[in-house]
């Protein structure tokens, strides 16, 4: 009797923490390079959420923020091992897919509309199923990004100004041959090693959108935000496609539900981010540049022209008509 209360208790207070403990047939490992406050992370927990609750417990999502299982090229290669299942990635997937640098090529998208377009359209199905194909993940939601902009020590406005700056860029052939191309000194580098090579100056500088600024406390090792606005960007969230195809097709079904639900939350996240971080990033002592970015895209435009091969070329000139 006595141990059958106990079991009860236990059970009672394991039932709290989660609804479905211990019933999972499918554990599914998210993860991804942002903090646990940042946006993706809030969209990853709710896609746990929705998963979770439309699988009756069938699937366990278990979400990993801050490159808790590994870096971005790491846990890509951990998802096509079967060791890892989802994660959040973009243009760093050209390094398989080379369609997948067309998600972030400098000044290439105007606006919001003209980014959303391109997704949305013939372009976007281009990518995706090159990246499906060449890397066994299939992107199931994707994100807007805010522009990336360069942060440093000391103000850039022109690129002359650039003149040999360490910068450190992810694992994007195109960022590199751009960045050299402008006068800087670009090195491929996970993004979780960046803030340490800032602190001691192994780099001088670093470039993202201002949401991941944030997220890796770079206010604390660079004082400056320049305004360059040199990438506009999408992101993709993908599962490894072995691991949604060995699933009954009514869970593969609640994923791609439940990420459909996780994009459009995150599109209103998003928005609410963009208003506040500018102000938040004044507030944590950097100072923001005016950047000469029309003098940045003319001079990094030859440098992207050159770097595209063939297929590349073809999306390219696809996405300035559209
Ligand atoms: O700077 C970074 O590491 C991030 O902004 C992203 O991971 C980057 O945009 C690409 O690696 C995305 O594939």
């Amino acid at each position: 009797m006595f141990k059958r209360l106990f079991a009860g208790t236990l059970l009672g207070s394991a039932m709290l923490a989660s609804p479905f403990v211990g019933a999972a047939d499918y554990t599914l490992k998210f993860g991804h390079l942002a903090n646990e406050q940042h946006i993706w992370n809030q969209a990853a927990k709710h896609f746990k959420q929705q998963v979770e609750e439309n699988s009756d417990g069938k699937i366990e999502v278990q979400v990993f923020p801050n490159e808790q299982l590994g870096s971005e090229m790491e846990v890509i290669n951990s998802i096509q091992l079967g060791t890892a299942d989802i994660t959040i990635t973009g243009e760093s997937l050209q390094n398989w897919a080379p369609k997948a640098a067309l998600m972030a090529v400098p000044y290439a998208f105007r606006d919001s509309d003209h980014l959303q377009k391109a997704v949305e359209g013939e372009v976007g199905q281009e990518i995706e199923a090159q990246i499906e194909e060449r890397t066994g993940l299939v992107p199931i939601a994707w994100f807007e990004r805010g522009p990336r902009e360069l942060t440093s020590n000391r103000p850039i406005k022109q690129p002359s100004d650039l003149n040999g700056l360490r910068l450190r860029v992810p694992n994007v052939p195109l960022f590199v041959d751009t960045w050299q191309a402008l006068g800087a000194k670009p090195t491929p580098m996970a993004f979780s090693e960046v803030f340490t090579a800032l602190q001691q100056s192994t780099i001088d500088a670093q470039e993202n959108p201002l949401s991941l600024i944030e997220s890796a406390s770079f206010s604390e090792v660079q004082d400056y935000v320049n305004m360059t606005d040199h990438v506009r960007s999408w992101i993709y969230v993908v599962i490894g496609k072995n691991k949604l195809e060995s699933m009954p097709e009514v869970l593969q079904q609640v994923i791609l539900d439940a990420a459909k639900e996780m994009q459009s939350f995150e599109a209103e996240k998003f928005a609410q981010d963009q208003q506040r971080l500018e102000q938040a990033l004044k507030d944590a002592g950097m100072e923001f540049v005016e950047a000469d970015q029309q003098a940045f895209a003319e001079q990094a435009k030859p440098a992207v022209e050159a770097s595209l091969n063939e297929e590349q070329k073809a999306l390219y000139q696809a996405i300035q008509n559209l």
